[in-house]
């Protein structure tokens, strides 16, 4: 970050930094979704990418367990207003993943499915070129049900809603059709540096 190499400046100023506008800084971890923790058994776990409603590619758990990993590590940004910082992640990266389904994207937008019905819009363009994920480990270990495990998408350079959790697939659209909460009034794209909380900001 830019403001690394200054010197002099008070305690405090680097984390206000990387704040994105109208942020606080927490060290916990809160839990936010639309419902219950769906009981996910790995059994029966699959992971689809689809265009449209045509299954173009699908993988089981063990599949899935069996593709390269990469970490992350880096802040996340709620809309509610609490970013955490250095959280540390590992997973597939969405390029890793079309690499192993011998796909190009086949359209500019998607729809992220969760196992409880939750969907959220992302623009291709923001998951692949290293800057998404489907993970799988939060702190070196397997994500906890209440944050998504077995399998969540991780956005981080977009508010933590674009994150869903409980992953069961990416849907490619032809269109940018909004989810859960942009269908709702959130922004549809929700950059957390432009504070783009809801529809219109
Ligand atoms: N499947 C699913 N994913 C979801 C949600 C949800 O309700 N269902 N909530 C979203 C919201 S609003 C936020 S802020 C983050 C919260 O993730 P966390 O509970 O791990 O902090 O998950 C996102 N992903
Ligand atoms: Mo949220």
């Amino acid at each position: 970050m830019a403001t690394r190499g200054f010197t002099g400046r008070r305690p405090g100023d680097e984390a206000a930094a990387r704040l994105p506008p109208g942020q606080y800084l927490t060290q916990d971890f809160p839990v936010l979704q639309i419902g219950a923790t769906p009981r996910i058994d790995p059994d029966g776990w699959r992971f689809t990418l689809r265009e449209g409603s045509r299954p173009l590619k699908s993988w089981t758990w063990p599949e899935f367990e069996a593709l390269p990993r990469s970490p992350w590590t880096g802040d996340i940004h709620c809309v509610t207003k609490w970013s955490k910082f250095d959280t540390a992640w590992e997973g597939v990266t969405i390029d890793d993943l079309l690499a192993d389904a011998g796909l190009a994207a086949p359209t500019r937008f998607l729809l992220a499915e969760g196992y409880d019905d939750y969907t959220t819009n992302v623009p291709v363009a923001d998951l692949t070129g290293g800057k998404a994920m489907v993970a799988t480990r939060y702190d070196g270990r397997p994500i906890t049900p209440d944050h998504g495990g077995p399998a969540r998408l991780l956005v981080p350079h977009l508010y933590f809603w674009k994150s869903a959790k409980w992953l069961k697939g990416l849907r490619f659209t032809r269109a940018d059709e909004g989810g859960f909460w942009e269908l709702r009034g959130y922004h549809m794209y929700g950059d957390p540096w432009r504070e783009q909380r809801f529809t219109g900001d």
